[in-house]
């Protein structure tokens, strides 16, 4: 199967040159699917894994914006419209300096996978810029969100492509960006997701993402007879999918001792409450500080430059960036005892690291199963919008709570190895696969 694999990456490097992220993605998901699809033709006839790779369009544009100081700035926007097999392009954008157009092909190619799996009709797609927020007013950010719609608006729309946030846009900008949105097209439609609660956005997509990946790590736990009754926990990042998994675990019972953000972590041994959690909340949604400030506050250790891999733990949840957990930040978790992983974040495990995780048969869950919670959450507010009603927070969460119950049965599913070990990357990225591939089949050379 190497010989098979290894051709299929040439290929796609080729391509695709320059774009490592892209190829790393792309890799993980061929090595699971080429032995599924040796043994179903029908897949490999119809060249179903090249379409697969080929993003659908691929949109990039000029954005000029003038700053406080009425100077003239220009980034870069995009958007991968990567699959709409099962349903309209859905995904985030992300606004971070890193940005270029490889990451954003790594995670619109995993988006389509991920949301394969969330049971619900979306095809995969993500955006952003090179825009970086940080130190930036609120005006100059509303600038570059009203120029960013403003070519972005063309190409989107609530049956076509729903873009959310994702690093660098949250409530703040999806609030800048539609009201752009509604400008230009003079219509109220669910054309983003990740709202504000008074005009379209649903209970519970703040938390969806934090709380998901908990129940998705629940659910692992149970098939060892294990619950989150005091375990600790480290999480890595300090922004939306971190703040929620820590108010999910400390619900659930467990002690979280860490969070970070690129600057360096906190490590507090009493484990961060609900009033500590509060505090962070503040801190870098409101104040938009640095996590730093909370080693004063809460009287505990504050660790630069580096990330939270050393300190013990039963659990972990990266929760920040791509490959951020390198294999020997693996090693020092499995030796620290770690037991299970939990990606919030999109594939911040680099392969090699993911293969110690495996090696020790721990319980490890890839982003695309154990992060889908917010993009679930955000189908959720899509159907909603096209209702016209809104859901109660019970009935969201217990509908988030459903699916992530049913992407673990189906990674199960499609997991399971001889010696009953279940490999997860692989249950994720075949379950996946499947549907989309179907659909494409049944649509013609698509
Ligand atoms: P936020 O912007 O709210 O927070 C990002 C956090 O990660 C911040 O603490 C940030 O620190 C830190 N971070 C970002 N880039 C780096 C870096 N290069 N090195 C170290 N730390 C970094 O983003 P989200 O919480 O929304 O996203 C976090 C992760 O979860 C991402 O991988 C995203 O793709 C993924 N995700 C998000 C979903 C969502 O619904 N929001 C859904 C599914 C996955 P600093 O402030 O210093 O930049
Ligand atoms: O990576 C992701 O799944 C997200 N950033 C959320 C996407 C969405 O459309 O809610």
């Amino acid at each position: 199967m190497t010989k098979e694999i290894d051709a299929f990456m040439k290929k796609v490097i080729a391509r695709n040159s320059g774009e490592k992220e892209f190829h790393q993605a792309v890799r993980e998901v061929v090595e699971s699917v080429t032995p599924f699809i040796e043994k179903h033709p029908k897949y490999k006839n119809a060249k179903i894994l090249e379409r697969m790779v080929e993003p659908e369009r691929v949109i990039m544009f000029r954005v000029p914006w003038l700053d406080d100081k009425g100077e003239i700035q220009i980034n870069r926007g995009f958007r991968i419209q990567m699959n709409s097999a099962i349903g309209p392009y859905k995904g985030g954008l992300r606004f971070h300096p890193s940005v270029n157009l490889g990451i954003l092909k790594f995670l619109a190619f995993e988006q389509v996978f991920k949301n394969s799996l969330t049971t619900l009709a979306m095809g995969g797609g993500k955006g952003g810029s090179d825009f970086d927020p940080k130190g930036k007013s609120d005006q100059e950010v509303m600038k570059f969100c009203q120029s960013f719609m403003t070519e972005l608006f063309r190409h989107i729309g609530p049956d076509t492509d729903v873009p959310a946030g994702d690093i660098g846009v949250g409530g703040r900008e999806i609030g800048f960006l539609y009201g752009q949105y509604k400008r230009l097209r003079n219509e109220f439609t669910g054309v983003l997701t990740g709202k504000s609660l008074n005009w379209g956005g649903s209970l519970i997509r703040p938390e969806a993402t934090g709380y998901g990946c908990v129940y998705f790590v629940q659910e692992m736990l149970k098939t060892r007879k294990m619950s989150f009754a005091g375990k600790v926990c480290v999480v890595s990042g300090s922004g939306n999918v971190a703040q929620y998994t820590v108010e999910k675990l400390n619900q659930l019972g467990a002690k979280v001792v860490t969070l970070s953000d690129s600057d360096g972590y906190i490590y507090d041994k009493k484990g961060i409450d609900d009033k500590k959690l509060e505090f962070v909340m503040h801190l870098k949604n409101v104040k938009r500080g640095r996590i730093k400030e909370c080693a004063d506050e809460f009287g505990c250790e504050y660790v630069a430059g580096q990330r939270p891999w050393k300190v013990a733990c039963d659990v972990a949840f990266p929760s920040a960036t791509q490959n951020e957990i390198n294999e020997a930040d693996a090693k020092v978790l499995v030796k620290g005892g770690c037991i299970a992983i939990g990606e919030g974040a999109n594939m911040p495990t680099t392969p090699e690291g993911v293969r110690v995780f495996q090696k020790a048969k721990i319980l490890y869950a890839p982003g695309k199963a154990a992060n889908a919670g917010g993009v679930s959450t955000s189908g959720l507010e899509m159907s909603q919008n096209s209702m016209r009603l809104g859901w109660s927070r019970e009935e969201v969460d217990k509908k988030l709570h459903g699916i992530m119950v049913s992407i673990h049965e189906n990674c199960v599913k499609y997991g399971k190895e001889q010696d009953k070990y279940i490999n997860y990357v692989n249950g994720a990225n075949i379950a996946g696969f499947v549907k989309v591939a179907d659909a494409m089949l049944d649509q013609g050379l698509v």
